[in-house]
């Protein structure tokens, strides 16, 4: 499913024109979900302090992912990343290249697939996502998925060849913030909410990760911090 236009915002979607997307400026896409209109707000800063934007909160280091489990279940993370526990650890980094404050897949690597816990079945108004890079590791590209885990046939820890949605599990949004001109690097704020407030009462969320480029090995984002907000 792409992005649709909505208030005749342009959404990006990989392939097509977009006219760029400054930074500060924030573009709003909207997605069509069953029952609900999700909207993806995206913003790049390049100033400090860090992960300071407009209309995307700044991390935080107590929301309803702050305690999450974090596993991975495709791909391979990066030996030189901090690993899935920067997701959810409240911390950011200080510098725009900084690989042991973030998590990012393996180099040459298509990217991976991770799965969230929150713990509880949760109401979640907001999954915010941040990262930053001084170039093309610093664009978000991913579909995140969720599932309150009760369906007969949930499978926690789908691989990849197998659609999430014949095992409980529902599309949230594709999330993809890159543009075809301008600079790419720079911090990233993602936000996907719900225009009625809610996105859903979910325990699990799955995030397939996707490099940002294939011109060389250096296309899997730097993640900083995953958020979720609780309604
Ligand atoms: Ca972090």
């Amino acid at each position: 499913m792409l992005p649709s236009t909505a208030g005749g915002t342009p959404a990006v979607v990989p392939g097509l024109p977009f006219a760029s997307v400054r930074f500060a400026i924030a573009a709003i896409l909207v997605a069509c979900a069953a029952n609900a209109e999700v909207t993806i707000t995206v913003e790049r800063s390049e100033t400090k302090p860090a992960f300071r934007f407009a209309h995307v909160a700044s991390p935080s280091k107590d929301d309803a992912a702050s305690n999450a489990r974090v596993e991975l279940i495709a791909g391979t993370v990066d030996r030189g990343s901090a690993g899935l526990a920067a997701l959810t650890d409240g911390k950011l980094p200080g510098t725009e290249d900084e690989p042991e404050a973030n998590l990012f897949f393996r180099a040459d690597s298509w990217g991976g697939r991770f799965r969230i816990d929150l713990g509880a079945v949760t109401d979640i108004a907001a999954i915010n996502s941040y990262s930053w890079h001084p170039d093309t590791r610093a664009p978000q590209v991913y579909r995140v998925y969720a599932s309150d885990g009760t369906a007969p046939n949930f499978n926690p820890s789908p691989g990849v060849k197998i659609d999430l949605a014949t095992c409980g599990w529902r599309e949230i949004a594709f999330v993809d913030t890159r543009t075809k001109e301008g600079d790419k690097g720079g911090q990233y704020g993602v936000s996907i909410t719900d225009t009625g407030g809610s996105l859903g009462r979910y325990r699990y969320l799955i995030f397939d990760v996707f490099e940002t480029e294939s011109d060389d090995p250096w296309g899997n984002t730097f993640y900083s911090e995953i958020d979720v907000v609780k309604k």
